[in-house]
């Protein structure tokens, strides 16, 4: 396996700098009011056709068909704990998983389970069954996107890194407050595709283009061994893999990000729920329910891009055509947002 490409080496200030020191900076840069905006880090793309999906991969992306999205700006990395931080503070917003479910949503629960809590990787010590996906996803009470891995845990060293344990609300009112909006599936695919033509990858067609790791993914046999080639064990700071060909980072790998599309077991081929298949917005809430787990009828947005949790032997969702379902009321440790603008509304 190759070692480190040579952009860690460039980007060791970020590592360096503390949370405080990166809220601080941000809260100059939201001082004038209106200035938030031009201040971030966002990338206009233009408008156009591309082929949407696949049908070389798995069921879910089929079929591949044609469609159109108007421009709008996206932005340029995942929102990182600094960003939210700053969020959190002006607003004292608390997200989902620092919250108790409410009973109400949950009346066949044991109430000792209904307390602040979120979906974390466990690394197994060896080869699990692999059908459970039990054997490394547990429900960790006092996790939350200060505490990414559990009560004791925290940010340290993570600033520049995504915000996780993000539910879909967290997203939203995190963009609401931004002055932004949460894209479209078929607004994150176009953007992911940075411009290539049903190209398997954000950046080409091969995986590893001259060795080369182009995204935080999984390395070795998931999920027991995580080989962590590319230097990571889990997430990684923002901006450290190359840009897609629109200037954009970690689109693909470090972590899935939410989408406002309901999702479906597949696409059509001509959408009905849309205007034909520009600017679609699809899927309904009623059916969005995750085919993972059939027994239970919480609707699902689709999350795209994949994490640092897909690997070759399991979930090769490392590409701009993959989709999950995630549901709204669960938080896991490699699920984050980024946020986007409209110049026209969907
Ligand atoms: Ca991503
Ligand atoms: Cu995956």
């Amino acid at each position: 396996m190759p070692s480190h490409p040579e952009i860690f080496k460039h980007r060791k200030e970020l590592l360096q700098m503390t949370l405080s020191q990166i809220v601080e900076h941000r809260r100059r840069e939201h001082a004038n009011p209106g200035a938030r905006m031009k201040t971030t880090d966002m990338v206009r793309i233009a408008g156009g056709d591309f082929i949407m999906g696949s049908d070389r991969h798995y069921p879910e992306e089929a079929p591949a068909h044609a469609v159109s999205v108007d421009s709008f700006w996206i932005d340029r990395f995942p929102v990182t704990n600094a960003e939210f931080a700053v969020f959190v503070e002006e607003t004292e917003y608390v997200t989902l998983a620092e919250r108790p479910p409410d009973p109400a949503l949950y009346p066949d629960a044991d109430p000792k389970f209904l307390i602040p809590a979120s979906v974390v990787f466990q690394k197994p010590a060896g080869r699990v069954d692999m059908g459970n996906h039990c054997n490394w996803w547990r429900y960790v009470p006092g996790a939350n996107w200060r505490r990414p891995l559990g009560p004791r845990s925290g940010l340290k060293g993570k600033a520049k890194h995504p915000v996780v344990h993000i539910g879909f609300e967290d997203a939203e009112a995190y963009a609401a407050w931004a002055g932004k909006e949460l894209p479209t599936e078929a607004e994150w695919e176009f953007a992911a595709r940075g411009g290539l033509r049903d190209a398997d990858f954000a950046w080409g067609d091969e995986l590893m283009p001259g060795s080369q790791f182009m995204a935080n993914t999984w390395q070795g046999e998931f999920p027991w061994e995580n080989l962590q080639c590319a230097g990571f064990e889990g997430t990684s700071p923002v901006g450290l893999f190359p840009s897609n060909g629109y200037g954009l980072h970690d689109m693909i790998g470090n972590v899935w990000e939410w989408t406002i599309d309901w999702y479906s077991a597949h696409h059509e081929a001509s959408p009905s729920c849309c205007d034909g298949a520009h600017n679609p917005r699809c899927g309904e809430r009623d059916g969005s329910f995750d085919p993972r787990q059939p027994g239970i009828k919480i609707p699902c947005r689709v999350m795209k891009g994949g994490s640092y949790l897909c690997a070759p032997n399991y979930c090769e969702r490392y590409r701009p055509a993959a989709r999950m379902a995630q549901r709204i009321d669960t938080a896991t440790c490699h699920l984050g947002f980024r946020c986007i603008t409209r110049e026209a509304k969907v």
